[in-house]
Parts: C-alpha cells; sequence; structure tokens
C-alpha cells in the first residue's frame, strides 16, 4: 500500500502543504488513497481510453481497434464512430441526470413548502420566487408566497416531463442563441425525457447515426444547463438564500482541535443549511461543552461545501482529492455525505479514526457508513439528531491522532449573478464598458473537478493565474474554487497578481480577479450571466470573448457541462482527454465541425499553461469579431509543451 509515495514522491501528487502533510500520514500508517487505487489499476484499458469498448448488450462485451489489426466492428456491426459516439451520449446523460435528479430534489422541497408541511424550510428570496412564476406564467396576483410556492413547483415539474415542448428558463438564452437550437433541432425539452431519450437512442439496433446520436446529446445536455440544474440554482436560492459576497477560509486548517468538527459533503445544501441551523442550537452546544469542546465547527467539502461557503460563509476544508486526506487528521468527528463525488472509501478511511460518516439520502448509501434517511418534511429535527451524534462522538477522539497540518488561507465567496450585478451597480454595463476599453479582455470559466491523474490543483491555479496576468477575470465553480482559493487567489488582495486593466478594476471594486459562483450545478449563474451580457450588447452569446476550462475533470457532470456551454456557444478546453479519440471523425466534429453549428467547439489541453494560450488568443479573435481593440492571436506564442501529469 501507498507503493507509489516511496521518499517524499507524494509532492508530485499535490501542490498543496495540507494534502502533502496527510499523505505522509498515509504513508507511514499505511492508509489507502485513491492515488494508490489509481496506480493499482494502471495502465488502463486502451479501449476505454480511446472510448471504443462497448458493454451495451450481452452479444458483447465489444472493442474495436481503429488503429491496428483488430477488429473494426463489435458483434452487432458497430463502428468506433458509432462505439465513441453512445458512449459519450451516454456520459453526458448521467452527468445530465445527476444534476437534473439534485434539481428535482429542490423542486420536491419547494413543494412540501408551498403545502406547508416543513418544519424548518420557507421561502427566503420572494422576489425570486416572484420573477421565477413569471417566467412560469404562473400570477402572483394576490397569493401568499406558500400558494406560489405550490403552484410555482407545480409547473416546474412539467420541466421533467413531456407535455412541454421547451423548457422556458431555456427562454433567458439570446434570441439568436434559441434559433440555432430550434435550427439544428436541439432545443431542450424535459429533462427526463431527453435523458431516457439519449439510453433509447444507445440500446443496439436504435440511432446509429453517430453526427444524429451527438446532437441529441447536445440537446440531452442542454436540458441539464437550461433545465435541471437551473432548476437546482435558482430554488436553492428561493429557499436558502442568493449568495452575496463573504470572507471565509479554505483549507484544513479550518478544522479546529479544540471543537466538534462536522464535514458537509456531496452536492445537495437541503440537508446542509439545516445543519447550519442545527449546529446553533443552545442545547445541543451546552451538551458539546458538557462532552469538553470549545463548539461545533462545520466545514465544507465539494460541493455542498460550496453551497454554504457562497449563502453562509461555512469555511471550506477542500476539493474532491480531499475527502480521505480531511479524515486522517484525526479531528473529524462525523463526516456527513448526501450524494455525488463521494468516493465509497470514505467509510473505510474512517474506521482508521473515530470518525463517523453517516449517508442520508436513500437513493445514495455508502459502505461502512450509518444511514440516517433523509425526510425534508422533518428536516429540523434530523439535522439535530445527527449533529448530536457528532458531539457525542467528541469523546472518542484520540488525542495523538488529532493533526491538522496548516493555517487556513482566506477566500471570497458569494458572487452570485445577483452579487456581481450589484456590485457593478444593478446593471452588466460597466463590465461591458471594461471589456470594450480592454481593460478587461473577457471572462472565463474556470470549473470542474480535481483528477488523481493531474497533480492535484495545479491545472486550474496556474491557468487562473495566467489568465488573470492576461487582465482576463476568471470565474469559479466546483473544485476549481477551492483550488484557486487555497492558492490565495479569492481576496481582494490578488488583484496585484492580475494584469494592469483587470487589477485597477478589482480594486475600484474591492473585489478578487477570481470570482466564486457556486457549485456545479452553478455553472448555471455563468451561463445566465453570459446571456445577460449577451442580451445588453444585442448580440449571441458566441459572439463575446468568453471561454470555458475545466482543467482538471474526471465526472460525467463535467462533460454534461462542458457539452452544454459548448452547446450555449462557449469555447471550452478540456485538460484531462475524453474517451474519443479512437473516433478522428468525432474529435473533428468536437473540435471544428462544432464551430459551425453552435459557434463554439471543445478544445483538449493538459498543459495549463498552453491552455491559457488558446484561450488568450480566441478571446483576441472575439474582441476583433466585435470591433474591440484586439491583439493579433498569431502573436501570442504557444509555450514549449510542460506536462505537469503525476
Ligand atoms: O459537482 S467539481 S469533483 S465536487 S463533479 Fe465533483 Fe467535479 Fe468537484 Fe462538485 Ni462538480
Ligand atoms: Fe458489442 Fe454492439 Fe452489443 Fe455493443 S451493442 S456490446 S458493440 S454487440
Amino acid at each position: 500500500m501507498s507503493t507509489k509515495f516511496s521518499g517524499n514522491g507524494y509532492k508530485k501528487m499535490s501542490i498543496n502543504r495540507d494534502a502533502w502533510a496527510m499523505l505522509e500520514i498515509a504513508q507511514r500508517e499505511g492508509i489507502e488513497t485513491v492515488w494508490d487505487r489509481l496506480a493499482a489499476q494502471e495502465p488502463q484499458c486502451g479501449y476505454c481510453n480511446l472510448g471504443t469498448s462497448c458493454r451495451n448488450c450481452a452479444m458483447g462485451p465489444c472493442r474495436v481497434d481503429p488503429f491496428g489489426d483488430g477488429p473494426q466492428k463489435g458483434v452487432c456491426g458497430a463502428d468506433a464512430d458509432i462505439i465513441v459516439a453512445r458512449n459519450l451520449a451516454r456520459t453526458i446523460a448521467a452527468g445530465a441526470s445527476a444534476h437534473s435528479d439534485h434539481g428535482r430534489d429542490i423542486l420536491e422541497t419547494l413543494h412540501i413548502v408551498g403545502e406547508g408541511k416543513s418544519d424548518v424550510y420557507q421561502i427566503s428570496e420572494p422576489e425570486k420566487l416572484h420573477q421565477l412564476a413569471e417566467e412560469y406564467g404562473v400570477s402572483i396576483d394576490g397569493k401568499s408566497d406558500q400558494e406560489l410556492a405550490a403552484e410555482l413547483s407545480w409547473e416546474m415539474m412539467e420541466d421533467y416531463g413531456m407535455r412541454r415542448k421547451k423548457l422556458p428558463l431555456a427562454g433567458r438564452a439570446p434570441a439568436a442563441r434559441q434559433e440555432i437550437w430550434e435550427k439544428t433541432g436541439v432545443y431542450p425539452r424535459g429533462v427526463d425525457r431527453e435523458n431516457v431519450e439519449t439510453l433509447h437512442r444507445t440500446h443496439m439496433g436504435v440511432d446509429n447515426d453517430w453526427v444524429n446520436i451527438l446532437l441529441h446529446a447536445v440537446r440531452n445536455s442542454l436540458s441539464d444547463g437550461w433545465g435541471g440544474s437551473m432548476i437546482a440554482t435558482e430554488l436553492s436560492d428561493v429557499l436558502f438564500g442568493i449568495p452575496k459576497p463573504n470572507s471565509s477560509s479554505v483549507n484544513l486548517g479550518v478544522l479546529k482541535a479544540d471543537q466538534v468538527n462536522i464535514i458537509l459533503h456531496g452536492h445537495n445544501p437541503m440537508l446542509s443549511e439545516v445543519i447550519v441551523a442545527a449546529s446553533q442550537d443552545e442545547e445541543i452546544l451546552a451538551l458539546a461543552k458538557e462532552k469538553g469542546a470549545q463548539g461545533i465547527n462545520l466545514a465544507g467539502l465539494c460541493c455542498t461545501g460550496n453551497e454554504v461557503l457562497m449563502r453562509k460563509g461555512i469555511p471550506m476544508a477542500g476539493n474532491h482529492l480531499m475527502q480521505e486526506l480531511c479524515i486522517m487528521t484525526g479531528a473529524v468527528e462525523l463526516m456527513l455525505v448526501d450524494y455525488q463525488c463521494i468516493m465509497p472509501s470514505v467509510g473505510e478511511t474512517a474506521k482508521c479514526f473515530h470518525t463517523k460518516v453517516i449517508s442520508t439520502f436513500d437513493k445514495a448509501k455508502f459502505p461502512n457508513a450509518e444511514h440516517i434517511s433523509f425526510d425534508p418534511a422533518r428536516g429540523l429535527e434530523i439535522g439535530k439528531q445527527i449533529v448530536r451524534t457528532a458531539v457525542e462522538n467528541y469523546e472518542n477522539r484520540v488525542p495523538e491522532k488529532i493533526r491538522i497540518p496548516v493555517e487556513p488561507v482566506p477566500m471570497m465567496a458569494g458572487f452570485s449573478v445577483e452579487a456581481i450585478l450589484g456590485a457593478l451597480g444593478g446593471t452588466p454595463q460597466p463590465l461591458i464598458d471594461a471589456i470594450v476599453d480592454g481593460s478587461i479582455r473577457g471572462a472565463v470559466g474556470v470549473v470542474g473537478c480535481s483528477n488523481p491523474k493531474i497533480k492535484q490543483d495545479l491545472g486550474h491555479t496556474e491557468l487562473t493565474k495566467q489568465l488573470i496576468a492576461n487582465d482576463i477575470l476568471v470565474v469559479v465553480t466546483g473544485c476549481a474554487a477551492v483550488a484557486d482559493g487555497k492558492a490565495g487567489l479569492m481576496v481582494p488582495e490578488a488583484a496585484d497578481l492580475a494584469g494592469p486593466g483587470l487589477s485597477a478594476v478589482c480594486k475600484a471594486l474591492g473585489i478578487p480577479p477570481v470570482l466564486h459562483m457556486g457549485s456545479c450545478v452553478d455553472n448555471t449563474r455563468i451561463l445566465v450571466l453570459a446571456a445577460a451580457l449577451a442580451n445588453t450588447l444585442g448580440v449571441d452569446i458566441s459572439a463575446l470573448p468568453l471561454a470555458g476550462a475545466a482543467p482538471e475533470w474526471y465526472s460525467e457532470k463535467a462533460v454534461a457541462i462542458g457539452t452544454y456551454v459548448v452547446g450555449s456557444g462557449i469555447y471550452t478546453v478540456l485538460g484531462t482527454a475524453p474517451p474519443v479519440f479512437g473516433s478522428p471523425n468525432i474529435v473533428n466534429l468536437l473540435t471544428e465541425g462544432l464551430q459551425d453549428v453552435f459557434g463554439a467547439t471543445f478544445a483538449v489541453e493538459p498543459d495549463p499553461n498552453r491552455a491559457a494560450v488558446l484561450i488568450r488568443r480566441h478571446i483576441e479573435r472575439k474582441r476583433a469579431g466585435l470591433n474591440l481593440p484586439a491583439i493579433s492571436p498569431d502573436s501570442i506564442a504557444m509555450p514549449e509543451a510542460e506536462l505537469t501529469l503525476v
């Protein structure tokens, strides 16, 4: 075990000192981590890496060998193009399903509030509720918030069904973008419908035209971006509040040696919001004192962490690859998990310590975890039960195993679209003016995961630093946000690392050059902001000097996100290669052909410095297209490749 980390080899796994300290402990104490399991899997299957393996039916499993002498077709006759397209489409459907099912859970909670059946949830943002009601054609006249919640949620449930031919929230996109969707037949309909249709089309013997399969995959992704994910974001705001800029802190140093530490891990904020309330309960705080703790300390992980960081300023313990490592601090009484990106291994890691892992959603159970079934109608009662369990576990700590390795780094969060527009005086115009005069050259969403195949956080932080140094505003979500936070890029003082134009704008507004816009479902905030900019200028999103990047992605959700971002007209650079290289036709379509259809493409570039050049060139091309002062894209030199993969 831990064979990969001979000597201080663990320093190759991450750029962060907190991760190094924990990996050193893992090595010394023989505790398995994600990096050990990756090493045990190597070499990973070449066919799967190329996307040319298929197990969609029992005539298979099959693999085709597009570049060698092996079989060129599966048993059914599917060639590399068909197999790669089907696999990619299924990946997108899985990612879209994850986000959209999360949205459905929030929607059902709004419905419970509408029925007056919740012991804790309420409407926190009536104005947003009213705005959504208008978008859905629900009259607000004379209705209470509760009545509106009931009616709106009933209407929104149809976004998951098949009566509606168009998702209402897609109406937020510029008219030109909606026309493209109409023309290509990909205007998104009900989320469930698009997901099911993808699974149908990719069953053996259904859709065997790889372009047709992929066009539907784009439609499927759009039903997530402008549907399920957007519902998750909007309704979380309605129930829990629209994020506002706040100051918090990040890394394993946010854990407290003398307090009960509870880690909130996963994606759905429903329970974690309640835990925030339950952790302030006088009776439970008194119990904590009785057990010898100075208080109850909450810390986030992954996107549940981002949700409570954005809205409540709860400190962030780390991103995806820190989930096992944070348990190794020995200071975690309880890790509360909901769903998505939770490694099935955390319960095993916890067995080496006193940490309890509690799962809460009946659709997401984990080995070596206690399960407490979450019911939003009894949210507060369950929340208190969980916090009490954590407090009672404090006395089981092993003092010599407490090792909190570093001091936390300050970071700002809470930059919802409303907050950004608020900072700009209520309209996007000042941002547009700064882009027009060139002090900000463009904006880029750096988003997505950490992946053990890439040195943790290097892709995110190097790319972000390069972009801001070149006067490109960076907005971040998901694990990318946590990476940049740890690197100190998300405080106003980081404006000193930005180019002169961006730096001056940030200093005038008192904001960082890297703005935290939320969790991964909150990538929809980026869509809404892009649409607002495009609508103000009267152009399509694809005309704007914008780009997306997912330097360290691993998840199916990230593929769905990347696809809806490109389908919405934003060029996107991936740091990890997707499994499509077994089909040169599909590689050409994704990297070139999509330009003619959607006005945007994908690129793959693992080296963050080279990715920054691709993005800078793209932004200058878009500036030239809008007749804004532009630098010649060819004059931006590409650095020698300096591969930074593990
Ligand atoms: O939804 S960035 S590793 S935690 S998938 Fe997961 Fe990726 Fe992190 Fe959030 Ni998003
Ligand atoms: Fe093989 Fe075709 Fe079945 Fe896939 S669908 S496993 S390629 S026979």
